[in-house]
């Protein structure tokens, strides 16, 4: 029989982008303050990833390797970055459901949130949360989203 777990999920996206705080929002941990430096497993179900992994090329193999042990992918794009790392279509790869998260709500302007929410879908991301880890908004909303059962995962990855 399958065993029952929590969902795993993967955080992607670059420095700064505010993944880190993320995870320390969504498990009310007081996580280590300095950068981080190599993958960590947060409660067991939280992968937080460094932003090299995303930005350095020849890093990503390593997302995509860790990404076969979660069961949602949760692209991360800070409202108040004008750019972002995330390629097009990037969601793609992964054949799991993709989520897409924005970043900094609590100091950004409207216009800046819908652009975030624009390049997480230009990404691939099928679903899109607005939160800030600063005020909590949007948190419980996403954490309710990574514990639904993803049933009938996308599985256009397996039509050639
Ligand atoms: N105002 C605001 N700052 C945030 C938010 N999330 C993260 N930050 C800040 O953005 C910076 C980078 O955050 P961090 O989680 O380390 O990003 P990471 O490199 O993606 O892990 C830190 O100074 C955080 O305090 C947020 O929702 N609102
Ligand atoms: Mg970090």
């Amino acid at each position: 029989m399958e065993q029952e777990h929590k969902n795993r999920i993967i955080l992607i996206g670059p420095t700064m982008s505010g993944k880190t705080t993320l995870a320390q929002k969504i498990t009310d941990r007081d996580l280590l303050k300095h950068k981080t430096q190599s993958l960590n497993l947060i409660d067991n179900f939280i992968f937080d990833t460094p932003g090299e992994y995303l930005e350095m090329v020849s890093y990503r193999g390593a997302l995509s390797v860790t990404s076969a042990d979660a069961d949602i992918i949760v692209f991360v794009q800070s409202a108040i970055d004008e750019s972002t790392a995330l390629p097009p279509s990037y969601a793609a790869l992964f054949c799991k459901p993709v989520f897409g998260v924005v970043t900094k709500a609590d100091v950004a302007s409207e216009s800046q949130i819908k652009k975030a929410i624009e390049q997480l879908k230009m990404a691939g991301a099928q679903k899109t949360f607005v939160v800030s880890s600063v005020t909590g908004k949007g948190i419980d909303y996403f954490k309710k989203a990574i514990e639904k059962k993803q049933e009938g995962a996308i599985k256009k990855c397996l039509v050639k």
